[in-house]
């Protein structure tokens, strides 16, 4: 008999304050569920939510409007304990991108008048890693994108996220409006850094004046976000259903979230810290500790599982030999790299986080995290690898996930099943693996000179580029197991 403490909404408010862009699964779990907290808590109601999406699920956004926009978030404590909280802080919902004919922008101009709002003093953000269109190794903006050169010749329709906040900002300083704060809840090193250089160098395209401006008055906070939020499935919608819950928008997630934030918000913001917002001068420390132990983690456990067949997070870690390279891998290779504040406790939080991944309750598919390599990998292995081989540490562990990377951007597992290789380079890596699939000396190091990927220090490292082959060849001839036992994990 399953457990439930169920929680329901607050009246709507009608009022916005935030303007979020990416409403997926992650941000209807997260920032939205510790804005309703907030509301409830503090009976503040200025800091309701228009939520946007630039690309894709337009379904979503009707579905939520057609809802009325409240739906079920089931926070799974275990597999018969469960909190379920009904969500009204989403007060509107928009598409910006292109519809089933081809137009774009049905919602553009309602969202750039939300965005010009007076009311409006926070924009927040999960578009993904890709939607900021930065090189991932370097964070500049990458001008030559067709989505981009699209934005500077137009600079009034914007289709990105990074020139939606330029033509919103430009329209508040032509009207001497302040600014709103850009927060950026992406899983990227320096998140509010590398979004302030999306957005002030397309802005330099269109306007110094305006670019020195955003430099100046846009606050650009950085924040660790930390929620497991799989996408959900077919067996979460019956599971929901056998339990009387019947909502197309509903989320299934972890019960575990964090939410920590640099305090920057000139304009203002909720006064979140009572529903467990962390409020803190600098985030650095603790967004790389993420990134490195669990997004690290997470990708190891993705590349390595679906070449060899295994679904999810939860299957892979109930497997003692996988279990095992994580606990090497975030003990032994990213720990070492932290500069955690004292009485930080990193064992601790890898035995937390492979408790996490343990939970049975979330079918978090290890081809949903496999996603978009080329955009997670720079920052959760390979800046903390640098660091290590500049030192002379051993990296088996990272060049094993590099080698089993490189296999699975070839779009078929081991037992020659085929799956799409979802990444924006997925043209590049199969024109690498049709020019060089012949031979493994030349196609790990083709790999390894995608500069805007692989720090080219680290890829010319003999050490590191050898053990990526080693690797590969290992993986190749004996599959998972015999490259595990050739890192002596057994
Ligand atoms: P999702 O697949 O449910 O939603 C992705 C969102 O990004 C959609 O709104 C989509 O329209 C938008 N998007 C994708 N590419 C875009 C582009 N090029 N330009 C503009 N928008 C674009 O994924 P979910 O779960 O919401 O995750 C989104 C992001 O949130 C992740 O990439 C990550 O950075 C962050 N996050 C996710 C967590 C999770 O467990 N799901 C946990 C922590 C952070
Ligand atoms: C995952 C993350 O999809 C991925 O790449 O590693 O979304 C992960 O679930 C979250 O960062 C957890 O907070």
């Amino acid at each position: 008999m399953t457990r439930i403490t169920r929680h329901p909404a607050a009246p709507p408010a009608g009022r916005v304050g935030i303007v979020h862009l990416g409403l997926g699964a992650f941000h209807r779990a997260q920032q939205a569920v510790y804005l309703e907290r907030y509301r409830q808590h503090s009976g503040d109601d200025a800091w309701g939510i228009a939520s946007a999406n630039l690309r894709s699920n337009v379904d979503l956004v009707d579905d939520l409007r057609r809802a009325g926009h409240r739906y079920q978030v089931a926070e799974y404590i275990d597999s018969e304990t469960l909190t379920l909280r009904e969500i009204g802080v989403i007060e509107q919902t928009l598409f910006t991108g292109c519809d089933a004919d081809g137009r774009w922008g049905r919602d553009l101009e309602t969202l750039l008048d939300r965005m010009t709002s007076p009311e409006v003093r926070i924009v927040t953000l999960t578009v993904t890693e890709k939607g900021y269109f930065l090189n991932p190794a370097s964070g500049d903006l990458r001008l030559d994108d067709p989505m981009i050169t699209h934005d500077i010749a137009t600079p009034t329709a914007p289709r990105t996220a990074p020139g939606l906040l330029v033509e919103a900002l430009a329209r508040r300083h032509v009207l001497d409006m302040a600014p709103f704060t850009v927060l950026c809840c992406d899983n990227m090193p320096d998140n509010g850094k590398r979004t302030r250089n999306a957005v002030v160098q397309l802005a330099a395209r269109r306007d110094a004046g305006l670019a020195e401006w955003i430099e100046r008055e846009v606050a650009f906070p950085c924040s660790m976000v930390d929620r497991i939020v799989p996408a959900m499935t077919e067996a979460d919608v019956a599971r929901l259903a056998e339990l009387g819950i019947d909502d197309p928008n509903a989320v299934v997630c972890e019960s575990f979230a964090q939410w920590v934030v640099e305090d920057d918000f000139p304009q203002g913001r909720p006064d979140w810290d009572a529903v467990g917002v962390e409020t803190v001068a600098d985030v650095a420390p603790f967004e790389t500790m993420k990134l490195r132990m669990l997004n690290g983690s997470h990708s190891l456990l993705a590349y390595l599982g679906a070449l060899a067949g295994i679904e999810t997070v939860f299957d892979a870690v109930s497997r003692d030999e996988l279990t095992a390279l994580l606990r090497r891998y975030m003990l032994e290779e990213a720990a070492p790299t932290l500069e955690m504040p004292q009485g930080t406790d990193v064992d601790a939080y890898a035995k937390s986080l492979l408790a996490r991944f343990g939970n049975d309750s979330l079918r978090h598919r290890l081809q949903q995290i496999a996603m978009d390599g080329s955009q997670k990998l720079p920052q959760r292995w390979l800046a903390g690898t640098l660091a290590r081989v500049r030192a002379d540490e051993p990296t088996g562990c990272v060049a094993l996930g590099m080698a089993a990377w490189i296999r699975y951007t070839a779009g078929h597992d081991f037992d020659g099943n085929r799956y799409p290789v979802d990444d924006p380079l997925a043209p590049r890596f199969a024109a690498l693996h049709a020019d060089h699939g012949q031979s493994d000396d030349t196609l790990v190091n083709a790999f390894l000179a995608m500069d805007d990927v692989v720090p080219p220090e680290l890829a010319a490292t003999p050490t590191f580029a050898n053990a990526v082959l080693d690797a590969y060849r290992t993986l190749a001839q004996d599959g998972l197991a015999g490259a595990l036992a050739a890192l002596d994990i057994r």
